[in-house]
Formats: structure tokens, sequence, C-alpha cells
């Protein structure tokens, strides 16, 4: 990969910016990818926890097709396809404040009527945990019935605040990160917990792509960061668009 400049980093998050919501990469973004990283570094940075960025942008491409790959936000780093540090929610926060708010979500989630109830209400991983009032395990069709319902009915904004409510002082947040769910991780593990692992690079330039880029969403933090340049896209086709005038005009 000579030529390329490793001076440049272009950093996407996966759902919306990548593939659509939980949804596989199209050949068309993946050999678009292939080309730009001849040119600079690349990297990813999720909200969702490895396996399941793994499924969405193939196993044949994470790692290896990737200079760096941030799950759960960054807690889950790798770089050149090695993995080069973990942080676990439980040891920081201990098991009681976190048992607290799962019971309290537990009750506040059984107390909703939607249009649909499915199972894996809760999800615990190692450096968040994602509540999901529809249940993680909902058909396609179930999720985008329950994003429209949101939309409507401000399920998770309404959830998001009972939760703030309940637990002011537990330092940690809730975010709505992608269609259906809630991630709930302490103060500041947010996506610009990936840029610890970058700072030593000495890139001249960080680039990060994200759709979510509002308050509130979980590209805002990494998005208004001084430490990167950010970009808000509105689809994978955008950020094609974007790139294209970026990096490949002539
Ligand atoms: O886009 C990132 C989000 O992807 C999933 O969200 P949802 O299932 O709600 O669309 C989750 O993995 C979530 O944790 C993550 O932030």
């Amino acid at each position: 990969m000579s030529g390329r400049d490793t001076s440049i980093l272009c950093l996407f998050d996966v759902d919306g910016t990548l593939t659509l919501p939980r949804q596989v990469i199209t050949p068309e973004m993946q050999t678009f990818l292939d080309k730009l990283r001849e040119k600079v570094v690349l990297g990813i940075v999720g909200g969702s926890d490895y396996a399941k960025i793994k499924e969405q942008l193939g196993s044949e491409n994470v790692p290896s097709g990737y200079d760096f790959v941030f799950a759960e936000n960054g807690l889950i780093a790798y770089k050149d396809g090695k993995l080069i540090g973990q942080q676990s929610m439980l040891k920081f926060k201990g098991e009681e404040v976190l048992q607290k708010v799962l019971n309290f979500a537990l009750q506040y989630m059984s107390q909703l009527t939607l249009p649909a109830k499915r199972g894996t209400f809760v999800e615990f991983r190692t450096g968040m945990i994602n509540l999901c009032p529809v249940g993680r395990s909902c058909s396609q069709e179930e999720r985008i019935q329950f994003s429209d319902y949101d939309k409507e009915h401000k399920v998770r904004e309404k959830f998001v605040e009972a939760l703030y409510k309940a637990f002011p002082d537990a330092g940690l947040e809730f975010a709505i990160g992608g269609q259906i769910s809630i991630d709930v991780y302490p103060v500041g593990w947010d996506k610009r917990i990936c840029l610890q692992h970058l700072e030593a690079e000495g890139f001249k330039a960080i680039h990060f792509f994200g759709d979510k880029t509002e308050k509130g969403g979980n590209d805002h933090a990494i998005y208004e960061d001084p430490r990167t340049i950010g970009h808000k896209v509105t689809c994978p086709e955008d950020t094609i668009k974007q790139l294209t005038e970026l990096l490949f005009k002539d």
C-alpha cells in the first residue's frame, strides 16, 4: 500500500454510515473502502459489540481490512488485527450500581405497551449495557415498526429521561445509539474513548464520519471533539459522496 498518506485517518461509525442499521455492508461500499484504504488509514468505531460489527462488515474484513477497529465505542480496541485494549464497565462501576439500573430498567420496560415485544431486553456487554424495549430478538420488520412507533411516541426519549431522573449521580450516560435501543455506559465512555488509542499515532487529521451527530446521539461527542474533523452523513451513499468530494477529487 505504498503511496498512501499515513498521516490521515478516516474513522467511521457503522450503522447509518457504512451500512443501513444492523444490515450487512454492500459490495459497493466494500469496494469503495478498499480503494480508500489505498489512499489513507482506515478505522471504524461502532457502538455495537465486536460480534455484531463483524457480522455487518464481514468476518473476511474485520479486523484485517481496517487499520483500527473499535467496538463498544472503543472499549474493545484492535490495531492491525491485534487486540490492544479492553475495558470492563462491571469492574469500573461495580455490581451494586449496575444491578439497581437493571432492576429499574426492567421494571420500566415491563410497564410499556408497544406494537410488539420480543426477547432480550437487556444485553450486558463488556463496556456497556444495551437496553431494548422491543427486545433485541425482534425481526427486521418489528425493528422498523418499533422505530416508527418510537418517532411518534418518543418511547426511548422518555425512558432516557426517567433513567437520568432515577440515577442523577450514578456517573452513567444513557444514549440513544441506534434504532431500537439505549446504550448505558460510564460518563465519558462514549466514542471519544477510542481517541486515547490514536493519540500516540500522531495523525495530522482524523476525519470522523457519523450519522447520529446531534445532541443525545452516540456520534455527537466524537463529532464535536476538537481532535477530530467531524462529518455528518445522512446514509451510506452520502458517506461515499462526501468522501469522494474530499479525497478523490483531482
Ligand atoms: O448504531 C450503533 C448501535 O447499534 C445498535 O443499536 P440498535 O439495535 O438500537 O439499532 C446497538 O448495538 C447499539 O448498542 C449501538 O449503539
